[in-house]
């Protein structure tokens, strides 16, 4: 009965599917669950497309937060990247507004004001659903068999961290729960050892890491740097495929610029789409180790940071894997095949 029902959702969702009873529709029932939580900026966005273009996966629904922009501009960036998506339209909740305690900064220099760029984005046609997204979570989870829903976590971790304090026991449902988020093994991007996500909520960060939950695993910023960022050649075949690869380029506009003073020309060091891509596609995956993590919620120049206990200084049991490196041409092969990219011939 359930799965009847279930059928039926998919059919209404993605009018570019027809379930005729075969082999393709027991795929799509049997697609794995996800709850994507995020304060969507323009790589969120980007990362956003990728996975509803991803037929191994049912999104379930999207939970925004704050930390590019505020929670309600974060949900409606969301259904923007749903619409240019172009496959199906989870709902997309509105999670919590600030962080646990600390005051909330915003990256419009990386994103925008908009945190699309500055470019006239915005839904067209598709709303935001009623209904707290954190609560929301925790009755999928409730609902649920046991690891049968992944979370994936684009923003800062003020969401998981209430949900977890809420309901520790519908959270320990959850199958894995992948983070874009840390340093990795490598510098900070909003101080010399903090990185975004981390840093706009360390006091989040440290109750999700420090949950117990089994497995959390932190793709750390250094994930998407070097061989793995965007080339220019890259950036243009992708704005060239058509009105996704341009739409998921033409929205780091803000962040392309930024990175021409710090990269030295047009890169592009895409976070979020490299958290999705560990996630949905953990082929793509170089390094990942288990090790002791510590967030540093200190009143000082280290906030934010996380403590990477490499070598075992701590004595303690490894808490969280760190994601700190991907293979760069599979990952890259993830990002043109979910978003429609053919690669040119050079
Ligand atoms: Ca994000």
């Amino acid at each position: 009965m359930w799965k009847g029902v279930f059928s039926f959702m998919i059919y209404e969702r993605n009018s570019k599917k027809e379930l005729v009873g075969g082999k393709e529709d027991m795929d799509l029932i049997n697609r794995k669950k996800l709850i994507i939580d995020t304060d969507c900026g323009s790589d969120d966005a980007m990362a956003i497309a990728m996975a509803l273009n991803d037929p191994a996966y049912e999104i379930l629904f999207f939970v925004s937060v704050s930390g590019n922009v505020e929670a309600e501009q974060a949900a409606r960036n969301t259904l923007t990247a749903i619409e240019y998506a172009g496959t199906y339209e989870p709902p997309v909740y509105i999670g919590t507004r600030r962080p646990l305690l600390k005051e909330l900064v915003f990256a419009h220099e990386t994103h925008g004001t908009d945190g699309m760029g500055d470019i006239g984005l915005a839904p067209r046609r598709i709303n935001v659903a009623d209904g707290n997204g954190v609560m929301k979570m925790l009755d999928a989870l409730r609902d649920s068999e046991d690891g049968e829903i992944d979370i994936i976590a684009l923003g800062p971790l003020t969401n998981l961290a209430i949900a977890i304090r809420l309901d520790y026991e519908a959270m320990k449902k959850a199958g894995r729960i992948v983070v874009m988020g840390t340093a990795g093994l490598g510098a900070g991007n909003v101080s010399p050892v903090a990185e975004f996500n981390i840093w706009q909520d360390a006091e989040a960060a440290k109750i999700v890491t420090e949950s117990g939950l089994e497995p959390i695993i932190y793709v750390g910023w250094d994930a998407c740097l070097e061989e793995s960022m965007l080339n220019p050649q890259e950036i243009e075949e992708i704005r060239n495929s058509g009105e996704l690869g341009k739409f998921s380029m033409d929205c780091n506009r803000c962040l392309m610029e930024m990175n021409r003073e710090r990269f030295g020309g047009n890169y592009l060091d895409m976070a979020d789409p490299a958290a999705v891509a560990a996630a949905l596609y953990p082929e793509c995956m170089e390094t990942c180790h288990k090790y002791y993590c510590e967030v540093d919620v200190s009143d000082g120049p280290s906030y934010g940071g996380v403590l990477v206990d490499r070598y075992g200084f701590s004595g303690k049991e490894p808490n969280v894997y760190i994601c700190s490196k991907l293979k760069s041409d599979k990952y890259k092969e993830y990002i043109y095949r979910t978003l429609g990219v053919k690669k040119e011939n050079n």
